[in-house]
């Protein structure tokens, strides 16, 4: 498999994301993507924000804008915000582009032809003096589990319940505050997914590569029984339903649900990618136009699993058409904040912009690639981000690349030595390092997020181990060319480090890189450490950065608590 398609989950446009929307699909996802090309792969890695839905309109009204105008300005700013992440997507689109439209309706079309889709009457909730229907998040009431008195139509936030509008006690709507509701009848369509659960579980079954979070959470809806789906909406905002490219009669006033359409638009993502770029996007998904020889991979939190493992595939292989599904989907569970969620609508935590304020991207990056929360949930807290920073980054990776760019500055003229040859030391070392890498590239090639960082501090470790038992600022004064050795081969470490580090930490890598001369973008190295290891030639002119990583001190954990709660 040469050709990779990566998608994670597509960021809502309801403002910008906090850590955890980045450490459980973004992040891991650019990492492989990074991995994958240094591999000399060929690698599309698209995402786009979601924009369609209550949330989106109801955002809009609550900073004074049009729908549209709102959106344009947070797809804008979120795209902004990735980009110095260092998210390396091919394309960042939008789930509310013209191709998504077009194929959310021609999915539409398929499916009710194979007797897929089918009109039904709902009954819902209506509000005489807003004239319109309140879906989902238009209505608010008291929660009939647990009494909450702010729940939204469709979830309480206090108990999790999963609500129907119509249950609410007390109902009135967000948008005027009127209780003058009433139910009436509107027609809606269904996708009959009862009638693909036969389909869609042995669709299931021949994916061997599913993470155990992501086959368990298909698994239990399958168990359950899959239900047919609402597909379509009473809102202005999102793909209008078509039938036959006419608007569908009785459904002018109606879009798709935003669900049905936010997967989609991975596939017009590509497309919208192809028509700026001149690239195939049927060949990234088409079966039948190239995309057999296609690897792809998802990456999302667990909360979207059901919607990727049942919706989506539902939409794509009832459409009875070759599109290429899912091979591996690596789901993750949730970065906590301090006993309790993140949380947008709360503005708990801290979010991708005030992130970037405080601290650079790759500081971020490897703590939550570090502290991944894979297997299980993880709690983020100032000591651990401290701890990943000072310890890892400064002390292990930063010290070593520093102090040795820094003595072949000093004591050699910034010149890679010529002199001496690999000794015992220097064996031992390739034979570590070269363990180290096939470690390595097998964590990032199965993407086991976590154990991929271990593998890489591992790495990095051996560079101070080296330095110790090799001290060239003693042999320097005895055995010149034993000093010449080592700082030859370290700086070599450094190119190294440059090359490996490159997924997680794409800024300092550069910077590494550049230093000794090592190309870029990077390549990703054999296991044959003694080759990988000769690459900066005797004579090359380094350069000595400044320090690699700054520490964080005690008065920036005080202002940080300070400005973002934490640590009580
Ligand atoms: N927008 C994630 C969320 O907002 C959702 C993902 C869509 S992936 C097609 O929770
Ligand atoms: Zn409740």
């Amino acid at each position: 498999m040469s050709r990779i398609l990566i998608t994670s989950a597509l960021p809502y446009i309801n403002g910008v994301k906090h850590l955890g929307n980045l450490a459980g699909s973004m992040l891991p996802a650019d990492v492989y993507a990074r991995f994958q090309r240094a591999r000399g792969r060929e690698v599309l890695y698209v995402c786009a924000t979601d924009e369609h839905g209550t949330p989106a309109e109801l955002a809009a009204a609550a900073a004074g804008q049009d729908v549209f105008t709102y959106c344009q300005e947070q797809h804008a700013l979120q795209h902004d915000i990735g980009r110095a992440f260092g998210l390396s997507w091919d394309w960042f689109g939008r789930s509310s582009s013209p191709q998504n439209a077009r194929l959310t309706q021609h999915f539409a079309n398929v499916l009710e032809d194979r007797g897929l889709i089918e009109e039904r009457t709902d009954k819902l909730v209506y509000s005489i003096d807003d004239g319109r229907f309140l879906p989902d998040r238009y209505i608010e009431g008291t929660c009939p589990v647990c009494g909450f008195e702010k729940a939204r139509g469709d979830q309480c936030d206090n108990c999790n319940s999963l609500l129907d509008p119509i249950d609410l006690i007390n109902p009135y709507s967000v948008i005027s505050g009127s209780r003058n509701l009433e139910t009436r009848e509107t027609r809606h369509l269904y996708l009959l997914q009862s009638r693909l659960q036969g389909e869609i579980r042995g669709w299931l079954d021949s994916k061997a590569e599913f993470s155990g979070l992501a086959r368990s959470i298909a698994l239990k809806h399958l168990d359950e029984g899959l239900i047919d789906r609402g597909i379509t909406r009473d809102l202005a905002w999102g793909v209008p339903v078509t039938r036959g490219g006419q608007p569908r009669t009785g459904f002018e006033s109606k879009v798709f649900y935003v669900w049905f359409d936010a997967p989609i638009e991975y596939i017009a993502a590509t497309e919208e990618w192809a028509q700026a770029n001149g690239g195939d996007w049927r060949s990234w998904w088409r079966e039948d136009e190239g995309a057999s020889d296609v690897r792809y991979v998802e990456f999302m939190g667990k909360d979207n699993v059901a919607f990727h493992t049942v919706s989506f595939p539902a939409t794509i292989i009832g459409s009875g058409e070759p599109w290429k599904t899912v091979d591996l989907l690596k789901a993750f569970n949730w970065l906590n904040w301090y006993g309790g969620k993140f949380s947008t609508s709360e503005g708990r935590g801290v979010f991708m912009d005030a992130a970037l304020e405080i601290l650079p991207p790759d500081c971020w990056r490897w703590y939550l690639t570090a502290n991944s929360p894979e297997h299980s949930d993880s709690a983020f807290t100032w000591e651990q981000l401290t701890a990943a920073v000072n310890r890892d980054l400064a002390d292990v990776l930063g010290n070593f690349v520093n102090r040795i760019l820094k003595f072949c500055d000093t004591r050699f003229e910034g010149v890679v030595p010529r002199d001496g040859e690999p000794g015992p030391l220097e064996e031992k070392l390739f034979g570590e390092v070269s363990a180290r890498i096939a470690d390595l590239t097998d964590q990032f090639e199965t993407i086991e997020v976590r154990k991929a960082a271990q593998a890489l501090r591992a790495l990095w470790v051996l560079g101070n181990e080296y330095l110790q038992e090799g001290a060239p600022w003693t042999a320097i004064k005895t055995d010149p060319a034993r000093a010449a050795v080592i700082v030859r081969t370290a700086i070599n470490l450094v190119g190294l480090y440059a090359r490996v580090s490159a997924p997680v930490i794409p800024f300092a890598a550069e910077t590494m890189a550049l230093a000794v001369g090592e190309a870029w973008p990077p390549v990703w190295p054999s296991t044959d450490a003694r080759a990988e290891l000769s690459r900066a030639p005797a004579g090359l002119k380094i350069t000595t950065p400044p320090v690699l990583f700054r520490k964080i001190e005690e008065a920036d954990i005080a202002a940080w608590t300070a400005r973002f709660g934490g640590g009580d």
